[in-house]
């Protein structure tokens, strides 16, 4: 086993792979950035090396810089997390050729995973079921006119470098052909250097549901279950659920062999994710591999019981898989929210600053997964995940009542979080029921704006939050229910609409 492990990484991932080194017994190495000084994750390593500006390329995803340290440090392995360099190809090369074990799989997995025409052409020749359309780039407006006539309009355009719906277009008629295709290239071109793009059928109200795979590098590879992602608001997901519930055990048998089947024809090893698009009649259809550990990896632990970080240490170290997928069961739910610094008021813009008071639930069922400490100053210069929030229950129902419960007990004070987002949509009916297509957030959001709320212009925004932070310091859980949900709708400051709601939801709070 390894006895020093870097961690190419910030924030609440670079502290959950932290927290595995140590409970393995294994020194954790911390790269930071000039703003990242004083983050948690420098705090909880054993070690912590700078690596220069807030720029991503100039720290995060630099790898000369990331290699020097691994090399001063004395590091056997690095984890990558998620984003930055976890999916680079060259990154993964890098650490070979500098003799470091990278935690993940090799860079030729990566690589026939990154292009998503390539990825389609492997699938359909191991017989695996992918979206009807095609597998290679468009060379012309007369061949997307002949491939999308043939699958039938509506069709979908897709950039073979593709992620996030980027360079993604609807096409609902042969006229709006040439402009899709156009646009779609141009963005592709600009987001990802490389304008390649295909085509694909559309499927109609889709759900995202995605499979956890392990492979050791002893040609094992088994499948924990899948995770329901079709809450996501502009690609983003925003709550991620274990099981999906509308998989049952045969749909989860035939689904994880798939995925299985995927991993084994790209060689694939470590742990992965392989996303389905899944139709209204639940025909599941091949979208992508991650290769990578995910944000909401939680999930599965809870289900499982298994720990990822660990198995996926002990993968990297040579071990075999210490069990079968007989050994793999699904017991009780588990639901993960994504909590950010953005402003719900303001179109969910990114919201950073001093964490002035921090009040974090636990109890029964509940697991945090955070980055954040009171004192704390969130940087502008990243993704705004500050933490997640996690219930887990018998049954859905009982996570939903841990999860409602434990959001009512988050208080961060200073700056703007979308936790109250959550609480909408946990309560609401068609989410407690089950009824959540990918149009589900946007219904949600639109609503909102429906009942005549405006996006607050006023400083004194910030000021209410320091007051309700304080007001629950001097009178307690009450008092911060009341003040959140206050500054969900605006707060005070000239929308008196919104002021008295806050007052209301203060005084139904105390009674309690
Ligand atoms: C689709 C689709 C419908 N038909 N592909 C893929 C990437 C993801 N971010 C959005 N993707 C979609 N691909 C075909 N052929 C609809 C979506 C889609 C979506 C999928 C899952 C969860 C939320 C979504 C929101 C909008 C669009």
């Amino acid at each position: 086993m390894f006895k020093k492990i870097l961690i190419a990484n910030r924030g609440e991932i670079a502290v959950r792979v932290i927290r595995a080194c140590h409970e393995m017994g294994i020194a954790a190495v911390a790269v930071y950035s000039d703003v990242d000084r004083a983050s948690l994750h420098v705090r909880k390593a054993d070690e912590a090396y700078p690596i220069g500006a807030p720029e991503a390329s100039e720290s995060y995803l630099n790898i000369e810089k990331i290699l020097d340290v691994a090399e001063r440090s004395g590091t056997e392995a690095i984890h990558p997390g998620y984003g930055f360099l976890s999916e680079n190809a060259k990154f993964a090369r890098a650490c070979a050729g500098v003799g470091v074990k990278f935690i993940g799989p090799t860079a030729e997995a990566m690589e026939a995973m990154g292009s998503k025409t390539r990825a389609r052409q492997a699938m359909e020749a191991a017989g695996i079921p992918i979206v009807p359309g095609t597998s290679r780039g468009l060379e012309s407006l007369e061949q997307a006119g002949q491939a999308a006539t043939r699958i039938g309009y509506p069709v979908m355009l897709k950039a073979a470098a593709g992620g996030g719906g980027k360079g993604m277009r609807l096409v609902h008629a042969p006229e709006d052909l040439k402009s899709a295709l156009e646009e779609a290239r141009s963005e592709a071109e600009r987001s990802f250097g490389d304008g390649e793009i295909y085509i694909e059928k559309v499927i109609v109200n889709p759900r995202h549901i995605e499979m956890q795979i392990l492979a050791d590098e002893h040609l094992k590879t088994v499948y924990l279950g899948e995770r329901e992602c079709s809450l996501q608001r502009r690609h983003q997901k925003v709550v991620e659920e274990a099981p999906s519930p509308i998989v049952d055990s045969g749909m989860r048998c035939r689904m994880g062999e798939v995925a299985v089947r995927v991993a084994q024809a790209a060689g694939y090893t470590n742990a992965g994710t392989v996303e389905f698009l899944v139709d209204e009649q639940k025909n599941f259809y091949f979208l992508e591999m991650n290769t990578r550990l995910q944000v909401e990896h939680p999930v599965t632990e809870l289900v499982t019981g298994l720990d990822l970080v660990h198995l996926q240490i002990r993968i990297a170290a040579g071990e075999p898989l210490p069990f079968q997928q007989d050994d793999v069961k699904i017991r009780g739910h588990a639901i993960e929210c994504r909590i950010y610094a953005e402003d719900p008021d303001n179109n969910y813009f990114p919201s950073p600053g001093k964490i002035t008071l921090l009040l974090a639930p636990s109890g029964p069922g509940i697991r945090r997964d955070s980055g954040m400490y009171e004192g704390w100053t969130v940087p502008m210069d990243y993704d705004p995940l500050l933490a997640k929030l996690i219930g887990y229950g018998t049954d859905r129902e009982q996570a939903i009542g841990r999860l409602t419960r434990a959001l009512s007990e988050y208080f961060v004070g200073g700056i703007k979080t979308n936790i109250s987002l959550f609480r909408r949509i946990l309560r609401h009916p068609d989410f407690r029921a089950a009824k959540i297509d990918t149009g589900f957030l946007d219904r949600l959001l639109k609503l909102k704006e429906d009942v005549g709320v405006e996006a607050p212009t006023d400083p004194r925004t910030v000021e209410v939050a320091v007051i309700a932070a304080g007001m629950f310091a001097a009178l307690g859980p009450a008092a911060a229910g009341a003040g959140e949900r206050g500054l969900e709708n605006g707060s005070a400051g000239g929308n008196s609409k919104a002021a008295s709601n806050w007052k209301s939801t203060a005084h139904r709070e105390a009674l309690r």
